[in-house]
């Protein structure tokens, strides 16, 4: 399986870097801890390759965790950012490129009335959770098992033993009463949203998920769960929110909401909407978001936010969004790799099954359904530590945790899946041997 790759560089770039930067890391799951593997760093990328500093190249399948549904250096998004900077990187000042993209998303996502461009995901959600606050004048935040939405204190949270049980901080430094008031039910289970309601009758803020789970690795909503959690928050004076920092225009143009027809009251966006630099937005019901600072009484503040290089590479990004027809050009190409990779597992005898929603999917190594992060957890993660190297070891890089999607960008062409394909072939039958 282990090909001649040599990681050498890596290995001493990531020593060195360990020396200054915590894990070597500026984000945890970067560190390869969820794999066998130490993390090869990065020197290039162009289309759906990437090139480690040893000279490896691999067809990439992170995407940097969903930005990148162009590929990498686009040109005409390398050339929106640099005709940006030409003109000056950051003002601290309104620019008309704000505009004309909270215009874009507005047009794109119909529940979206206003918006606040933020610099990350975590900024975006940290801000929903405050307007749900600020809104209803209740504290509790209702949450689902796997879901992730950043690390802001009151959302880096562990499910208590039942609902009854308050939630647990999931970090040090996260005071036990900031956890108390976030509740946690399962991923798909309604009667468990449906009691927390129950529970904390009249005292519960808002209800955040993300709409298709991408966090546990790919986990999909049952039919009607969406809808029913809609009708729950609607009787109980809730606000919905859903967490589209991955599926906002990845899974369509308009979103997962899109997709099934359910209205949030607020929505959070990121990854897609800064065209692979750092923004991100939280957006919906004008009623909502007038409530934010200068205009009311919610604080939200960001020296970067809005910033006109990452507006220029949205505003590229989106525009080629609208052209001809990428989502069916996406389609084609993921539908081509599930198809080729449950082919080669069935070949092989490895029990495996893709969950998918457009350019996302996840990749489990069972035979049972996967429906919420304990049905995640059930599954062979040994064995996905075994996918991992041996793909890495073969020139196709994904996700290093067993907990996260793969992302397919239009830069993925007919060759590049055909590649893949023939590579996890060989993966599984080393596997099997
Ligand atoms: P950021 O603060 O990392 O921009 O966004 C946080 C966030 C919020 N909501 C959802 C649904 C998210 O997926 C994320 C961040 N996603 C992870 C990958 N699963 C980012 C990768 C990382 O943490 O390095």
């Amino acid at each position: 399986m282990v090909q001649g790759y040599d990681f050498s560089g890596s290995v001493q770039a990531w020593q060195r870097a360990k020396r200054v930067i915590p894990g070597g890391v500026n984000s945890p799951v970067r560190a390869f801890g969820g794999v066998d593997e130490k993390p090869v760093v990065v020197a290039s990328g162009r289309g759906c390759r990437i090139t480690d500093i040893d000279g490896n190249e691999y067809i990439d399948y992170v995407g940097s965790w969903g930005p990148l549904i162009l590929g990498h250096a686009h040109p005409k998004v390398v050339a929106a950012i640099q005709a940006a900077a030409q003109r000056g990187t950051t003002f601290g000042a309104p620019t008309l490129a704000e505009t004309e993209l909270a215009e874009r998303i507005v047009r794109a996502v119909p529940s979206i009335q206003k918006l606040r461009m933020v610099s990350s995901g975590t900024e975006a959600v940290m801000t929903a959770i405050r307007l749900a606050r600020a809104h209803t004048g209740r504290d509790y935040i209702l949450k689902m098992n796997g879901c992730y939405h950043g690390h802001s204190d009151c959302l880096l949270v562990a499910a208590g033993s039942g609902l009854a049980e308050h939630s647990n901080p999931s970090s040090a430094g996260v005071p036990r009463c900031f956890a108390e008031k976030t509740i946690v039910a399962e991923y798909n289970d309604l009667p468990g949203v449906e009691r927390a309601f129950e529970e904390y009758h009249g005292r519960v803020a808002g209800l955040i998920i993300e709409p298709i789970a991408a966090n546990m690795g790919v986990v999909l909503p049952d039919p009607g769960y969406l809808k029913s959690l809609r009708q729950l928050c609607d009787y109980h004076s809730a606000v919905l929110i859903f967490d589209e920092v991955i599926t906002g225009f990845r899974v369509a143009y308009g979103g997962a909401q899109g997709l099934f027809g359910i209205t949030p009251d607020l929505t959070c966006l990121g990854k897609i909407i800064g065209g692979g630099l750092p923004a991100a937005a939280v957006g919906g019901k004008s009623a909502i978001m007038n409530l934010l600072s200068p205009l009311g009484p919610v604080y939200q503040a960001g020296t970067l936010s809005g910033n006109p290089l990452a507006m220029a590479a949205a505003i590229a990004t989106l525009d080629l969004l609208v052209e001809g027809d990428p989502y069916g050009q996406l389609e084609t190409a993921v539908a081509q790799l599930q198809a080729g990779i449950e082919d080669a597992a069935r070949r092989t005898g490895i029990a495996m099954r893709i969950l998918r929603a457009g350019s996302i999917m996840s990749c489990y190594f069972t035979d049972r359904p996967v429906r919420n992060l304990a049905e995640v957890k059930a599954t062979d993660i040994a064995l996905f530590k075994r996918f991992f190297s041996g793909l890495l070891r073969n020139g196709v890089y994904i996700a290093p945790s067993a907990y996260e999607a793969l992302f397919v960008s239009l830069a993925h062409g007919p060759a590049d899946i055909e590649k893949t394909v023939e590579i996890v072939h060989k993966v599984f039958e080393d596997i099997r041997r």
